[in-house]
Formats: structure tokens, sequence, C-alpha cells
């Protein structure tokens, strides 16, 4: 096939790059001119159309929801080609693959996975908006993931045109905005390696400001000493190697080191210093290189004796740095003649010195900013920057691999690398892509693509448009060799791209062998392939995450996670078009078909060469090329979740088989039947579940459906009040009494709020605690346990948390909290902690507090048991424990259902503890008295929900409040709109955590909490009010609930309050509010005349 010949198969010349940034902050307009210069589409419309935003919803909100791929292809010529006759020696073809990533939060996990394929980032970074919250995510993601990225600082223009700032402040910004990310970066690196993060900063900051002063003076010494023309320059050293660290200074961007570019892609232009360097580094009589050392920073050229100086020599002279002077000020003028005071006179000027290639009608139009774009693109090429950059600082996959596999096989690897141990290893860390090399490739993600989409069956109609777009494609192609040449001679860099052939349209036809479903989807796997030479047709093992390293496929554990599959197809990919290849060789990303119904979301394939599996081989005992390189962590929780139903009952069939290919498609959708019989979906956000809506609609389910309205979770506990109603039940307050059924087992258990530390290192420390009590469960031979579970590791909601012990102090720690906690708590409670609930893992606990009793239950004692004896636990405690024990599982279902759905609106507890006080069977001699034969099995089932009742009615003895799920949410304003801002969120009942003004700017960057129940439609509002200036990016951390301080059984009773509000409270109660909606929503009942018993809760109060 045509396209598998130019496949690079040279590894050495692939690079695999992502886009990645906040929202809105340029990454799709970028890859516009990339595009633009591969001719997908025309460099008139790059940075316009957006073309990988090709879903219909993209284009229209202009925000990017999914990754999309290309594999670019670019001529580079080698940096001596000097000759005019056209490249002598031919050049070599870089492969590019681009991914572009969403920037909205909503969709960050297409960044994860795009960012596990790629081995270099395009950190892009608004100008003006700077560092915002996404861009620290993805940076660390970029950091966490080994990416070598490159900092793009985009939207140049609106320094010059919207700030209308002026060249020397534009530097001072420019220079903030360098030291604002690098902070970022510092602060990831101080993290991992330093516990004193302020010491460490303290320390560089002093460590580099010295090397600043002494570099200086070197650098201005070496300038100044080649422009004298005293020394050829031959002893001054050439390369950076002397200033590169050791340690963390690598990790920084600095513009001389080459990776931070700046760019305008709107206007279809950018550059790294090196070539202003280039241009200019001559005509001073300076060597390049070092005029590159000095060109960003505070160094200045006195004009009298031509030498480059410090800052410190400049001795009160107001000079303009060089970067000022050199690069800032031309760019400026090429604005002010062309766009800000147009004139024509000028525009000539500017024309005939750079003499770009323009149509005589575009000198005369109207339209000064695409003359504008013209020019500069022709001047500084966005495209040929970027690519440049990339093939300079992006490593080929061959030595980005020994430093990316390692640490993803093994997570906890500080080392930058380590040896190979096997074969396998060595494969890998050396990109082999040799036939008989072993392969393996990751799947990060599935996706959906229409049936008839596959170039396979594709008819191969062309569009007039299309034809056109063939044909101009062609003939650029012809030309390609003298725009080489002839970008030379305008003095562009020598080692210039030049376009190459696409690829695309040259293989749509297919054979079209099997029966076209032309309006289903087809899952395709979306795939890097780290080493081998992966074929169509062969056969290979999918080893899906929770395959575990340490057994061999035949295992029974990793049986169901081991499965093999015929590759179908293999495709690179053009945005929305699929190119189809026989076979991939190692380094490049591309899409795979033959996965769909085996691989949810992400696999290994793994097979011994490039011809496949054997039967043989899979039936092997240990075979030597399977292996998992895991699943993808995922950085958001998916939070807001509706239920679903088809317009017309009869399609639920369609409904449910669209959810289940949309939960494979997105791994940040969670579906599921909930016990009312209800689907539900969990999105990330607002947008994604818009997103998810429209893709069950129009793709996956095809049906009308109805969404509930948004079901935001809540939390429910109760706290000590000041005022509050006599005790219920007993004296003690929250102490229950009640038996179950016939009176045989009476008990008495007390609810009371826990400590707010103790819940505090409870909630911290909840995937610890997870963890404890999974490694019980998967002691060998246990394994049908986690079979059914997702297969993702799904720690469900909240373990966001970072643990702030190590899984072996757990329990020496809580005591220690414990302990200090005092009142009812001491370090002896512990051993007596029987559950924690709900999910056997959150923030309530039942205590065996029993006095009479001689071994109480106890969950450390209990996991502490089966460590040693590793005996299955159940059996142990049933024979141990006799009838007691027989009621004990009861009991801890009781609460554990209790906290599961609290007793406002069947919404989990938090915060609370249950102490089982007395437990009483019935002695023989009184059944018999009773004359009834006892039933134990009536008797215990109802026990269950008595103990339910009793930990509910426990809870409401104190006063109840509701917790709130709250989203973080940063807003960038200007100052004028700020106060709007203030309104909207008071008004949606969130509070403003800090505000902070942006240095250099008018911006103001404001955070904020805001309910998440009151969200919905927040972003809009805020966009309306201050039309379209500030928008809110809604975050949410995980398990980040507060407290509503109002009791939703609170009534007006003093006079105050009733004149107040009304003998009816008329003023809603916001809390009962909320509870009656959820109430409303599951069917509760719903007390709406609760006034009419005012007395009962006459006494409560706030
Ligand atoms: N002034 C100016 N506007 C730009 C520039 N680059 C992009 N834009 C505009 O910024 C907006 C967002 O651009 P996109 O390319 O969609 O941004 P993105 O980063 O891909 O956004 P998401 O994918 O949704 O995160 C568009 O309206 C672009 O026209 C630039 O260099 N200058
Ligand atoms: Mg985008």
């Amino acid at each position: 096939m045509a396209v598998t010949s130019e496949q690079a198969t040279n590894a050495l010349l692939v690079r695999n790059v992502t886009t990645i940034g906040h929202v809105d902050h340029g990454k799709t307009t970028l890859m516009d001119a990339l595009l633009a210069a591969n001719n997908i589409i025309s460099s008139r419309m790059a940075g316009k159309i957006r073309y990988l935003d090709s879903r219909e919803d993209e284009q229209q909100r202009g925000i990017t929801m999914e990754n999309s791929a290309v594999s670019l292809r670019f001529k580079v010529l080698a940096p001596q080609s000097t000759s005019r006759s056209g490249p002598a020696e031919s050049p070599r073809t870089y492969v590019v693959n681009m991914i572009d990533t969403p920037g909205h939060v909503d969709f960050s996990s297409e960044v994860s996975t795009a960012s596990r394929l790629c081995d270099g980032a395009l950190v892009l970074v608004d100008v003006v908006e700077g560092v915002c919250t996404q861009t620290i995510a993805v940076l660390r993601q970029a950091w966490s993931d080994r990416l070598r990225p490159i900092l793009i600082i985009n939207k140049f223009d609106r320094l010059i045109t919207e700030l209308k700032l002026s060249p020397i402040e534009a530097y001072h910004h420019l220079s903030q905005l360098i030291e604002q990310v690098n902070a970022v970066m510092g602060s990831f690196f101080a993290g991992e390696r330093m516990e004193d993060d302020l010491r460490w900063r303290e320390e560089r900051e002093r460590r580099l400001a010295a090397k600043r002063e002494a570099r200086a003076d070197e650098a201005a010494a070496d300038a100044a000493a080649t422009s004298n023309g005293s020394i050829n320059g031959d002893s001054a050293p050439d390369t950076d190697d002397q200033y590169q660290e050791r340690d963390d200074e690598d990790l920084y961007f600095a513009p001389e080191k080459g990776n931070v570019v700046f760019a305008s892609a709107i206007d279809g232009w950018g550059f790294r210093i090196g070539k202003f360097a280039q241009l200019y580094a001559s005509k001073l009589g300076i060597r390049e290189a070092n005029f590159k050392r000095v060109l960003w920073g505070d160094f200045y050229l006195d004009a009298k004796t031509k030498r480059v100086i410090t800052h410190k020599q400049l001795k009160g002279r107001n000079l303009k740095p060089l970067f000022v002077q050199f690069v800032l000020d031309n760019i400026w003028a090429v604005y002010d003649a062309i766009v800000i005071n147009p004139n024509p006179d000028k525009v000539s000027k500017i024309v005939t010195t750079l003499n770009p290639k323009i149509p005589p009608r575009e000198l005369k139009s109207k339209d000064t900013r695409n003359l504008l774009q013209l020019v500069m693109s022709q001047w500084l090429s966005l495209s040929t920057c970027v690519i440049q950059s990339t093939i300079d600082v992006v490593p080929p996959p061959s030595s980005a691999q020994p430093n990316r596999i390692p640490k993803i096989l093994y997570p906890d690897l500080l080392e930058p690398t380590i040896p190979p141990k096997n074969q396998l290893e060595k494969d890998l860390w050396n990109c082999h892509d040799g036939e008989e090399a072993f392969v393996i490739g990751y799947v990060s993600k599935m996706f959906a693509v229409p049936v008839k989409d596959l170039p396979e069956n594709k008819k191969a109609t062309i569009t007039a448009e299309q034809m056109r777009a063939k044909a101009k494609a062609a003939r650029e192609r012809a030309s390609a060799a003298s725009i080489a040449t002839t970008a030379e001679a305008n003095g562009n860099s020598p080692s210039t791209l030049t376009e190459a052939s696409n690829g695309q349209g040259e293989d749509v036809e297919g054979k079209g062998k099997e029966q076209v479903r032309e309006d289903e989807d087809i899952l395709l796997g979306f795939a890097r392939i780290y080493s081998g030479n992966i074929r169509v047709g062969s056969r290979v093992w999918c080893i899906l995450p929770k395959y575990n390293n340490n057994f061999p496929p035949t295992h029974p554990r990793n049986v169901p996670h081991a499965i093999t599959t015929v590759v179908e197809g293999l495709y690179t990919m053009m945005g929305k078009d699929l190119v189809r290849v026989d076979n991939v060789p190692a380094g490049n990303v591309f899409a795979i078909r033959g996965l769909e119904g085996k691989v949810m979301r992400s696999a290994t394939i793994c097979a011994p060469n490039h011809q496949g599996l054997s039967d043989e081989e899979v039936e092997a005992e240990n075979p030597e090329c399977v292996l998992n390189l895991g699943g993808i962590s995922r950085p958001v929780y998916p939070i807001v979740r509706v239920a679903l139903e088809p317009r017309v009952p009869a399609d639920m069939p369609k409904l449910v088989k669209g959810l289940k290919l949309l939960s494979q498609a997105d791994p940040c959708v969670e579906t599921f039947q909930q016990q009312t019989g209800e689907h539900v979906i969990l999105t990330a956000g607002e947008l994604h579940l818009e997103r998810c809506l429209k893709d069950l609609r129009e793709r996956f389910a095809k049906v009308e459906i109805q969404a509930s309205k948004p079901i935001v979770p809540f939390r429910e506990t109760a706290v000590k009040a000041t005022e509050m109603a006599p005790p219920k039940y007993s004296s003690k307050r929250g102490l229950v009494n009640g038996s179950s059924a016939q009176g045989l087992v009476k008990f008495s258990i007390r609810a009371t709020p826990l400590p707010k530390s103790l819940l505090e290192f409870i909630l911290d420390n909840v995937s610890i605690l997870k963890r404890l009590q999974r490694e019980r469960r998967n002691t060998p031979g246990d394994s049908a346990n986690d079979r059914d579970q997702d297969e993702e590791d799904d720690d469900s909601e909240g373990t966001l948390r970072k643990p702030t012990v190590r899984p072996d102090r757990f329990w020496a720690e809580l005591e220690a909290v414990c302990e200090k906690a005092g009142g009812d708590w001491n370090k002896r409670i512990v051993d007596r902690i029987w559950a924690f609930g709900p999910h056997k893992a959150c923030g309530c606990l039942l205590i065996d507090a029993r006095k009479n009793i001689r071994t109480p239950n106890s969950l450390r004692k209990k996991l502490d048991r089966t460590r040693a004896a590793e005996a299955s636990i159940d059996e142990e405690s049933v024979v141990e424990g006799g009838l007691g024990h027989d009621f004990d599982h009861h009991i801890e279902t009781g609460f554990q259902l209790a906290t599961f759905q609290g007793p406002l609106c069947s919404e989990p507890v938090e915060g609370m503890a249950y102490f089982l006080e007395s437990l009483e069977v019935a002695s023989d001699e009184a059944k018999s008295e009773t004359g009834v034969q006892p039933n134990y099995a009536q008797a215990s089932g109802s026990l269950m929900t008595v103990i339910r009742d009793a930990c509910r009615n426990g809870l409401l003895d104190w006063s109840p409040r509701l917790m709130l799920a709250m989203y973080s949410c940063d807003i960038q304003a200007a100052t004028d709109v700020l106060g709007k801002v203030y309104g909207v969120v008071a008004k949606r009942r969130g509070r403003i955590v800090a505000e902070e003004m942006k240095e250099g700017t008018s911006f103001f960057t404001v955070s904020a909490l805001l309910p998440v129940a009151e969200s919905f439609g927040f972003a809009d509002d805020i966009r309306k009010r201050t039309s379209g200036a500030a928008s809110p990016q809604l975050i949410f951390s995980g398990q980040v609930y507060e407290m509503l301080d109002i009791d939703p059984f609170w009534v007006p009773t003093t006079e105050e309050e009733l004149e107040d509000l009304g003998e009816k409270a008329d003023r809603e109660n916001v809390a009962k509010a909320y509870m009656d909606s959820v109430r409303e929503r599951k069917g509760l009942f719903v007390d709406r005349k609760i006034v009419e018993f005012a007395e009962k809760q006459r006494t409560l109060k706030r």
C-alpha cells in the first residue's frame, strides 16, 4: 500500500507530540498552521477553520471535546545544503504524529490518554491570560508522564493590538510569564524531591541569581570580545553544554535553550530567538551562538562601543534590552504599519525588506489583517518554527522510551532509567522495529467512527472541491523543492521544511468486502506501538488493565484479563480521516480495528513478532511476550449524574446498548443501572454531559432520549447545636434501644458526631483503608471477587485526596488521632472499630462498645488475622463466635444501609459514629416462656432493619445537616466586570475564596467555591452577564463537601423569627428545599406541610 512505504520506517525520524494547555489558548488554531503546511487545508483557511475540531458541536461552541490525531510529514533539508539548484542530497522526511487535546477540564481525561502515547508536548499559554488552572494540570500530566515540553507563548498579537503594550512592557510581561511557568515546573520537582519546598526554592533562587550574575558577566565579555573583532570566536565555547545543569534546571523553559516559542497562531507566525540571532549576528559581527545566549535577558548593546553589556554596566543609561531592540521593535513595526496605523509607504518598505510573496491585490485590499498574516507568516513561519523545535527538543521514540517505559512499568521509579532485564524490555527500551522484535503496543482509548467512514468502505467519489484540493496539493508538491530554495533565499532558516505529500486521498478506495452497516459506528483503538511491527491479520494478545504481571496469562486470576484477537485493520489518522496501512512499525501512533467488544478502554497489545501468535503460543504456559503496561489513572472524578430513559419505552434495549458503547468510547463516563431500575450516566461536568447526550442520540443509541435533571450528590451528617430538643429516646443523646422481631434480640446503639480531626483523617486515608481491605480479598485463590468489578481499577468517589499515612502506619496513626480527640475517644477504641461505612470505607464508624464481651468485633484484628492465616475469615468468625456472632453480619449490614442512605434524603452519611452499647439474645427460658418457637431467620432479617432504623433515628436525635458537593472554580475577569461576577457567585450561594490580580494586566483571577447543585448554567450565566468577558472553569476536586449550616427541619419560633419569616417560614429554608428536591426525585415522602408540626421541632435551632 502506498502509505506503508511512505511511513517512516526509521524511528529516528518519528516524533510523537501532543498539544496541551488551558481551554481556548489556541491549540487547535496552532494545529491549523501545521495542517496547512502539509496541504491538508489551504493556508488561507489556516487559523480560521480549526480543522481538527471536526465535530459539529466542537465547531459551534468553538471548543475541543475529543482528541484528534494527525500524522504529518515534513521534509527537512540538511542545514549545510546551500545548492541553488535544489537540494542535492535527499532531504530527510520526518513523520510527526500530533494529537490535539481539549483544554476544558471536563475533558481532561483525553489529555491523559494522549500524553500516554506521546514523547513531547507543546504547552500553549495565552500570553494575556497567563498560567491558568488547566495549564498547571497539563504541566503536571506532562511531568508525570515524562514528556519533553515546549512552551508556546501564543496570542502574541494581543499584546500589541489589545493590551497595546509598548515593546519594553511586553518584554517584562513575557519574562514574568516564563517565570510563572517555571515556578509551576519547579514546584513539581520540589514536590517530588524535597520535603521543604520553601527552603529549596530560596536555595535555588540564590543559586540561580549567583549563576545569572556570573553568566551575564561572562556572556557580555564573550560578546564584546567578538564584536571587537579581536577574537575570531573560536576560543569562545560554542555549546550550551557548559550552562546545562546536572540537576533540575533541564526542566525549565528558557528562550536561549530553544524550548520557548513566541507565536500568534491566528496570524500564522512564530519564532524562537535562534531565528533572530541568525538574522542579526553577522550584521553585528557577533558569533551566532554567542548572540543567542544574550538575546534574551537583561543584556544591552552599547551603541558607542558596539559591545554587549549587562545591567550592571548600564550605569543609569536608558538602553533597551537586546530582545526589545532586535525582536520586539521589529514585530511592533510591522503590526503598526499594517494594522494599527496603516501606512502604505511603510508597508512597501517592509515588503521590500522581507520580500514575501504577496499577490498584488492583497496589497491594496482593505483587509489589512490578511496582509499582515501574509507578511508575518512568510517572515516567521509558524509551522517551520514549531516543527523545527519539535525535532530539536522532543526526542525520537528510541531515545524517549528508555526513560518513559521504565516509569510506566515501575511507577515508583525515581531514577531516570534502569537497565532492561530481558529481551522484551530491551526491545521496548530501544524501540526495536525489526520484524522479529516483540510486538508491544498500547491502546489508550477506544473511539467511535461511523462504519461508512472507514477507508475500506469509502466510495472513491470525489467532490469538485476535493478534486481542486488534490490538484493543488499535487502542484504544490511538485514545486516543493523550489519553494525550499526560495525560502532559503528569503533569509529563512537554512534547514527549511517543505511540504510533503500527505497521503490523504490516495488510498480511499477500499474493497468493501463486508456488508457496510451504513449507519452504525465501529470502535477503534487509539494506540501507539512501542516495539516491533504490527501487521494486519496477525493474532495478538489484548492484555487488559487488571492483568497481573506476576502471573502468567493461564493463571486463573489473569485468564479474564488476557484475551486474543486478530488485527482487522490498521490506520494512520488524519484528523477525521483514516488512511489504511498494512503494518505499523515501532514508535508510531495509529488506530487499530479488531478490539471492539474485547477491550473496554485501554489495553496492552502483545505478540512475539510481526507474524503474531501461533496456536501453540496461545496455549503456552509462560509466554515471554506478555506484558501489562497498566491502566490510565483518571484525573477527574465524574460527578454530574442524570437518569436517562428513551422517549419511546420500546427503545430501551437500544439505549442500553448505546450506553455501553458510550462508556467504552469515553474513559470519563460511567454508566450503570440504579437499584430503582433507572439508567444513570455520570459525567465530568455540564459540558461533558451535553456531549454525551448528543453522542447517545446521534451515534450510539440513535433514539430520542429524555434526561432527568442532573442529580447532585449530597452528604448527610449531624452536629451538636447550641440549642437542641431534649433527647427523644433515652436520657443519653443519640441512644436508641430496639429489639428484633419477637424480641429475640435486644440492643442499644448510640449515634454521635465524629470529631472533626478524626473524620478528616479517615477521609484523607480512604484509599489506604480500601487498600488494606482489598489486600484481604485478594489473597490467592480468591480471584472471583474482583472479576466482575469494573475493568478500570475504580477507586470510586473521593479517593482523590492524598493519603497522609502509609498503609502499615494506618492503625497506629488512627490511635494517635483518637487519643487527641478526647471525650468519648481514646486509643483503645481503635481495636473496637468494627466497620467503616458506607461502602466499608468512608466517613462513618461502627464501634463495638459492649462492655460484657471478651472479644469485641475488631476490623484491625480481623485484617491482622487474615494476613497471618490467609484463611477465609468469614467462615472462621461464624464458627468461633457461635450464636452471638451469627447476628454480627446483620448488624453490620444494618449499619452499612443506614450510612449508605441517611434519614434526611437517602444520601450517604458522613462523620457519624455508632456505638453498639449492648446486645442481648433472649435466653432459652425466656423463649420458651413466650411459647412461640423462635424463628431465627426472621429475627436476624428484622434485626438488620431495626438496626438501620435505630442508626437513622440516632442521627436525627442530634441537629441534622446536609453537606453540599462543592466545585472549586477559577474565573478570569477584567476589573470592570468583577462586580457582576461576584453577583452571580453570590446568587448561587457560592463564596469567593481568593482574588488575585494578574501582573501586568487588568485581569483578575477569582477563586470561588460553588455548590454543584447551583452550578448548572453557571458558566453561561457568567458569560452572559459579562458579555463574554469572563468564563469560569469548574473543577470538582473530590470529596469537597461543605456543610450547609441550617437544620432542614428548622422552623421559625421566636417572635423575631416569626416576624422576619412568617409563621410558615415563607422564606424558604434552603436546606429543606434541597432535601425535599432529592426526596421528590427519589419518590420518597415529602412533608410539604412540615410547619404544621412545628411543636415537634420548636426548639430545634440553627
Ligand atoms: N488573538 C488571537 N486569538 C487566537 C490566537 N490563537 C487562537 N486564537 C483564538 O482563540 C480561540 C480559541 O482557539 P482554539 O484554537 O479553539 O483554542 P483551543 O486551545 O484549541 O481550545 P480548546 O481545544 O477548546 O481547549 C479562537 O477564537 C481563536 O481564534 C492568537 O494567536 N491570537
Ligand atoms: Mg482545541
